[in-house]
Formats: C-alpha cells, sequence, structure tokens
C-alpha cells in the first residue's frame, strides 16, 4: 500500500470503534472525530539522557511514558545536526539544501511550503509556543508564541504574535504553562489542533531551575571509554572546539562566577557573559543560586585542580547541571499528561517526543552537536498515539527529521505532498512490518567552521558503515565500521581491507544525494 492510500485507512479501528460508541452520542452523525497533536522538541536533549534509551544517567519517567504508551524508535536521526535547520526540515518535510535554510544564520522562507499550512488549511489550528530560532516570523499558526533567538532560562521574553513580553520564572514552566494557556482559553476548541511546543532546555549554557539544584549531588557519573579521544586519523574530529577540557568555559558555562573575580580564562568574552547572564535571575532566584554554588565556588578553588582531574571535574559538573535542565523537561511532560487527562485530551491526542539533535555527554571528550558521528547525527523519537490506535513496543527503523512533517499529516488524514522528501511514520507506529523503510540515511552540515569549527561535511550511513566527506576547510575522507567500532575511534577509509566497502559506498552515496537532489553531487 503507498503511502497516501495508507492515510485514508489507517484509522479504521478508530474510525469503527468511534461509530460504535457513537450510537449514545447526540452527534451521531458526524464524522470520526481528528487526532490532536503535540510535538515536543527540546533543544540539544541527548537520547542518552532519557531513561527509555539510557539508564546509566538520569530516570525520566514522564518522557518514558510516551515510549511505554507507544513506539521508542530505536534509530531516530536528524539531517543536519543544529537548530535552524533541523526546525527548517521539521517544517517542511524536506532536506536543508531544498528548504534553503542550510545554517543558524540563514532565514528562514516563510512564503513556502509547510505542513501547519497544509494543517491550517484542512481546518486544523495550529500553534507554536517557545524556541524559534528560524529569523522570520512564523507562518501557519493561528496562534505563537516564541523565544527571541536562543531565549534566556530566567524571566525570559517571549514574542506573541509580535509582541514583546516578559514571563516571570523558568522557561521550561513558562513555555508549558502557555501551551496550557493556548489549549484552555486560545483556540478554537471546535476544531482539532496541532501545537508545537519547543523547550529551550537543555541548551548551553545549562542553567537548572533553583528548586533543582543539588539533585545530582550525590552522582559521580562513569566518564565515557573515550572521553580522553586523541582523535588519531580522523582530521574532521580533530580540528573540532567542543571539548570540555579545553572549551568549556569555567564561568558561563559551569558557573563559576566567584564574587572575588579570581577565576579568569583564556575566553574574556564568555567570563563576561557568564557573569552578566546572572543578572537576568531575580534577587530571590539568585540568593538560591548562589546559596548552592558559592560553596561549590569556594571548594573548586581551594583544590586548585589541573589536567585531567579538572577535566573530570568538569565532566561532573556538566552533567550535573544538564540533567538538572532535564528533570524540569521531564516534570513538565509529566504536567502536560495531567493536563490532558483532566481536559479530556488525552485519548484524542498523539504526542510526539523529540530534539532539535542529539548531543554529545562527554563522549569523545565533547559537549555540542554538528557530527555526523553518533551521538549528535541521532535525536530520540517518542511517539504515542491514543490507547488502541498503534502498536507499543519499539522499533529499529531508520527514521529521520524529514520524516516528522510527512508522519504529522498523514497522522492527520491529510494529503502528503509529493515534494516532501521523507516517509510518514504510521505504518510503523502501527506495526506493519517495515524492513525496508530505509536502507541508507543522508546527511549533510554546512555550518561556519568559527563556531565550534567543525568542517562541513556530507555523508552516508547505512545498518553497518558510514562513510563521511569532510570538504570545507578541512578535506578528508573517513569510513567506520559501525558494527566493528561502534563508538567511530578507528577510520578504516584507507585500510585496503575495506576498499571495496568504500568504493559501494560512494556510489550509495551519490544516489542518495542524486535521489535527494543535493546539488553538491555535480560539484
Ligand atoms: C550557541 C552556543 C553554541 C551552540 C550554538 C548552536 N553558544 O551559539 O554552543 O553550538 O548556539 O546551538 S552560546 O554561547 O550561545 O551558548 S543550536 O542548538 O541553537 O543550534
Ligand atoms: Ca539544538
Amino acid at each position: 500500500m503507498n503511502e497516501q492510500n495508507y492515510a485514508k485507512s489507517a484509522f479504521k479501528p478508530f474510525g469503527i470503534l468511534l461509530a460504535l460508541t457513537a450510537t449514545n452520542c447526540l452527534f451521531a452523525k458526524e464524522a470520526p472525530k481528528k487526532l490532536n497533536i503535540i510535538y515536543i522538541m527540546s533543544d540539544d536533549h541527548s537520547y542518552q539522557t532519557i531513561s527509555a534509551y539510557d539508564k546509566r544517567y538520569i530516570s525520566t519517567p514522564n518522557i518514558d511514558r510516551i515510549a511505554n504508551e507507544g513506539m521508542l524508535f530505536r534509530n531516530g536521526f536528524v539531517s543536519n545536526s543544529i537548530s535552524g535547520p533541523s526546525r527548517a526540515v521539521l517544517l517542511t518535510g524536506k532536506f536543508s539544501h531544498e528548504n534553503g535554510f542550510l545554517t543558524n544564520s540563514d532565514h528562514f522562507d516563510g512564503s513556502q511550503q509547510t505542513f501547519p499550512k497544509l494543517l491550517q488549511q484542512s481546518g486544523y489550528q495550529t500553534a507554536m509556543i517557545g524556541k524559534w530560532h528560524l529569523d522570520s516570523e512564523p507562518t501557519g499558526f493561528d496562534y505563537w508564541n516564541i523565544l527571541p533567538e536562543q531565549g534566556i532560562y530566567y524571566n525570559p521574553n517571549f514574542i506573541e504574535m509580535g509582541k514583546k513580553v516578559k514571563y516571570p520564572g523558568y522557561v521550561t514552566d513558562i513555555t508549558t504553562d502557555l501551551a496550557f494557556d493556548w489549549l484552555s482559553n486560545k483556540r478554537d476548541k471546535s476544531k482539532p489542533f496541532c501545537m508545537l511546543l519547543h523547550n529551550k532546555a537543555p541548551h548551553r549554557t545549562w542553567m537548572p531551575n533553583v528548586k533543582h539544584l543539588g539533585d545530582f549531588d550525590s552522582k559521580n557519573f562513569p566518564i565515557p571509554d573515550n572521553f580522553y579521544d586523541n582523535y588519531e586519523g580522523r582530521d574532521g574530529a580533530a580540528h573540532q572546539k567542543m571539548s570540555i577540557d579545553r572549551d568549556m568555559n569555567l564561568i558561563y558555562d559551569l558557573k563559576m562566577a566567584d564574587k572575588e573575580g579570581e577565576i579568569v580564562s583564556n575566553q574574556p568574552g564568555l567570563d563576561r557573559s557568564g557573569r552578566a547572564i546572572l543578572k537576568s535571575l531575580t534577587q530571590e532566584q539568585r540568593k538560591a543560586w548562589d546559596k548552592y554554588y558559592d560553596p561549590i565556588i569556594a571548594d573548586f578553588k581551594a583544590r586548585n585542580l589541573k589536567g585531567k582531574e579538572l577535566a573530570e571535574w568538569k565532566f561532573q559538573r556538566y552533567m550535573k547541571d544538564y540533567l538538572s535542565c532535564i528533570k524540569s523537561v521531564d516534570e513538565n511532560i509529566g504536567r502536560l499528561f495531567e493536563y490532558l487527562k483532566e481536559n479530556d485530551l488525552l485519548e484524542n491526542t498523539v504526542i510526539i517526543y523529540t530534539s532539535d539533535q542529539g548531543f554529545y555527554m562527554g563522549e569523545h571528550g565533547w559537549f555540542d552537536k554538528r557530527f555526523i558521528y553518533e551521538e549528535s547525527f541521532r535525536t530520540p523519537l517518542l511517539i504515542r498515539l491514543p490507547e488502541g490506535m498503534g502498536k507499543k513496543g519499539e522499533t529499529t527503523v531508520f527514521a529521520q527529521n524529514i520524516d516528522n512533517a510527512p508522519t504529522i499529516l498523514n497522522l492527520a488524514g491529510v494529503t502528503i505532498p509529493k515534494d516532501m522528501q521523507g516517509k510518514s511514520l504510521v505504518p510503523v507506529l502501527k506495526g506493519h512490518s517495515q524492513r525496508n523503510f530505509r536502507k541508507a540515511l543522508y546527511y549533510h552540515f554546512y555550518e561556519n567552521f568559527d563556531d565550534h569549527s567543525v568542517s562541513k561535511h556530507y555523508g552516508i550511513r547505512d545498518k553497518r558503515y558510514k562513510l563521511v566527506h569532510f570538504y570545507d576547510p578541512i578535506d578528508t575522507w573517513e569510513l567506520y565500521d559501525l558494527k566493528l567500532d561502534p563508538s567511530e575511534m578507528t577510520n578504516v577509509y584507507n585500510d585496503p581491507a575495506y576498499s571495496k566497502v568504500v568504493k559501494n559506498m560512494k556510489v550509495s552515496l551519490k544516489k542518495l544525494q542524486v535521489k535527494y537532489k543535493d546539488p553538491i553531487v555535480n560539484q
């Protein structure tokens, strides 16, 4: 069955169920109710820090609930591991080269086709709340209330339909409150809805809510096996500036803003910003903040750590801050479940949870993302269909963020335009066999080298191998045998034993570039 036909028949069981229950209903002749959709995207949320995927670091019972009552995608990926581009892919169902938004410095052309516009045209109410990061004003939404650029954690400004409004409190709580406000008071309740709820958290600089400061203090996190990677044979990896040891700033990232001003780094701009950002806290918030951090700062200064001890101290602090931010995300998903239940929405609403990309939790010694390497190429993806509509469990199909738009349209019963490059995941959600859903994934990253110094690159990944071409400013090829080397520590591109694999992968890569119309294929 093709995707379009599937859209028509996907929800037969639900339709029958409604028809049966409709005999007791005043509106017995009405067509089956359309599904509501809530798409939650956190910023930089690694799959390693969702307990449904990985239990080493944190328990996230509310996010896990989405998968427990739905589907966990073990192989969710992005196509360009960076915020704005990922968001443009989400809206359009197209790769960056097709939607025109290649890097975070671009401006999204809001006049192009997007899935929210198509939903609106078919009678949906649409809303966009939280981090937007596409420079242009949102289009295709009945309501929008977005953070300017990256937004801030404490007492942030939002832009509500073009008007700047400052909200007191913590950004993750506020974003969820704004979602509740729209659901309760601002939408047309006679229509089905699709709401995008985009958290700022846990983006850098990982500032936890004061109530969660200290939540992970009793934990000592295991250092990843490749934390001390020396990047031998991997030029693409060697040149980055995202090392916890070398590039993570003590004040800006790790909150060591001592009152005496004695802690200084070789990044004076970041030192200043790290102190300045604390001015966004109210006096009361600042009191709680200092009560927690002052003793840690004093202890840090007294210990005068160097070398590996300092690197590992930084890793532990990073993990504590990041995970405390996730605590707020998880807690707010819990509030969302409660809200939906109390308002009789849970039974007819699809919940999707994902991130704009993956993130490094110290693997290769890093924070940040950008690379086609596993931790940032992957992204969490959990989808809960209403009870009885989907298969519960997990899937290993290769899902990619180009699939989000077609999936949402399919869930809404809207025809998927032919020029969207992704595929609907609905058949997967229904448990239909999808052995050949996608054999290989295509990736292309274009960001400016200045920011974290990751070279432009494109590549292909299938079940076993990953081939990458770093092309600007670094020019080098890498091949990984993911079965033997899942942590991508050995570049076997020049190993004669892999010459045939290289040849085949290059052919497959070219085919994907042609299929997806990436103009780089002609260069
Ligand atoms: C900011 C961060 C970077 C981060 C980019 C992109 N620096 O520039 O560390 O890689 O955003 O992140 S910061 O000093 O502003 O924190 S993205 O998720 O928005 O693409
Ligand atoms: Ca991001």
